[in-house]
């Protein structure tokens, strides 16, 4: 299941976790993760998904706007986290 790695991480530092990965995954700093982007996220999470697929599940299930990208608050809310109001 590819939602599964929405689970992965415990609340404690989720927050600051999220914040990290994003602007590691964020190669071109735009703040916008592309499918590019996360298909090396996908890649490192977990080895037995298929990254081009779940990146596409990964993305359907976050992308609230459908523009393809996974803004910052779309990342977080992806992951059951608020943003900073
Ligand atoms: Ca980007
Ligand atoms: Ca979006």
């Amino acid at each position: 299941m590819c939602v599964a790695i929405l689970g992965q991480s415990n609340s404690m530092g989720k927050v600051h976790l999220l914040l990290w990965k994003f602007t590691h995954l964020d190669e071109n700093a735009d703040y916008m993760l592309e499918l590019r982007e996360l298909h090396s996220f996908l890649k490192t999470t977990k080895k037995s998904i298929h990254p081009k697929k779940c990146s596409r599940t990964f993305v359907a299930y976050c992308d609230k706007d459908r523009d393809h990208k996974i803004s910052l608050n779309e990342w977080y809310s992806c992951f059951g986290v608020k943003g900073k109001e």
